[in-house]
């Protein structure tokens, strides 16, 4: 195996990368999560230390999910529109939580882009990339963005030390999956300096009515065929919903592996969830959603999206009919052993109940 250079090696590279770069700009995916928003955050202290740079976070795509949207305002970040920034105004440009080729955000094939810290599959094309940092066989971004920080000896704010700890706590689950010593060890170090009640309070953010709409409406809508389940949101509230209801499905008996697809703003979102570890997620999103879209992610969990023409219904949902034929085509499932999840006796019960 070719030798992976530490980080204590890593930082000294960027330090030197980023020396005299003046206006940087960190780029998340397009509708950023928890571990992206916290690393954004660490990078942005880190290359003020590093360089005195100013920065800029940017994004396409909305901050859906409500404990995202508390999370910015707790870090005090300010996220720009990516799609109405000139990226030629930046010296240095840098993603973290995603990689050029993803599809899942701003960055096309003409774009330069200097650093890279993500901890999905590898793509080919980062190699291109001046500096990257790519750990797959970690749980987060944030765990390698924190041993950046623990290398520079830079004293961490509490709001930023506790939204790394739950950057990690949230990718992986709660350790349930994908996780690393690492993780672990930076997890644990980070912890004593977290702000307990922020982090139970953010744990247990309040939905709005509609959010509960979708996901009745998701269940509703859910079938499994055997240790499969497979569901449609139709059009939804935001793009984070796919990933929240899969998640849901997971803790669903029998379940091995979840597809959830759901519209939103003209274009197809689906999340893949397997228990299975040994499995590649990332490698059965990408067969399934073909070449019709992007897709990625990492060994229990990944992501796609595919662009539907003029944002119609009809149009996403012959695509999502498309991407479950070949999902279960590739567990050789039989299109015919399918059941709802949700009985139609159990609602027509509940339609009586007053
Ligand atoms: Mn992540």
């Amino acid at each position: 195996m070719a030798h992976r250079p530490s980080t204590k090696e890593q930082l000294r590279k960027l330090k030197k990368l980023v020396r005299g770069r003046k206006k940087a700009l960190i780029l998340l995916q397009d509708n950023p999560d928890p571990d992206a928003i916290a690393s954004a955050g660490g990078l942005r202290l880190l290359l003020k230390e590093a360089a005195g740079c100013e920065t800029t976070i940017a994004h396409s795509g909305i901050v859906g999910r409500s404990e995202n949207r508390m999370m910015l305002k707790y870090l005090g970040l300010k996220m720009r529109n990516a799609d109405e920034l000139d990226l030629e105004q930046y010296d240095l440009v840098t993603m973290v939580d995603t990689q050029p080729v993803f599809g899942n955000n701003p960055v096309n094939d003409e774009q330069r882009v200097d650093v890279v810290i993500d901890h999905h599959e590898w793509a080919e094309s980062t190699r291109q990339v001046e500096f990257s940092d790519i750990r797959a066989h970690y749980g987060a971004t944030s765990t390698i963005i924190a041993e950046y920080l623990f290398e520079s000896d830079l004293e961490l704010p509490t709001p930023l030390a506790t939204a790394l700890l739950y950057g990690i706590q949230s990718d992986t689950q709660e350790f349930g999956r994908a996780t690393s010593d690492a993780d672990i060890a930076v997890f644990t170090q980070l912890y004593p300096q977290a702000n307990k009640r922020y982090l139970s309070h953010i744990e247990n953010t309040q939905e709005p009515r509609e959010y509960f709409t979708a996901v009745s409406r998701g269940l509703h809508d859910t079938r499994t065929y055997q240790n499969t389940a497979v569901c449609w949101l139709g059009r939804t509230i935001n793009p984070d919903m796919t990933g929240e209801v899969a998640d849901l499905l997971m803790r669903l008996e029998g379940a091995d592996w979840v597809l959830c697809e759901g519209l939103f703003r003209g274009v197809l979102y689906m999340s893949l969830r397997t228990t299975q570890r040994e499995s590649n997620a990332s490698n059965v999103a990408k067969e399934i959603v073909a070449d019709m879209g992007t897709a990625g992610g990492h060994e229990m969990l990944a992501g796609g999206q595919i662009t539907v023409p003029r944002n119609s219904f009809k149009e996403a949902d012959k695509l999502r009919k498309q991407v479950e034929r070949n999902f279960l085509n590739h567990f050789k499932i039989d299109h015919r052993c399918r059941r709802r999840l949700v009985s139609r006796s159990v609602e027509r019960h509940h339609e009586k109940t007053p």
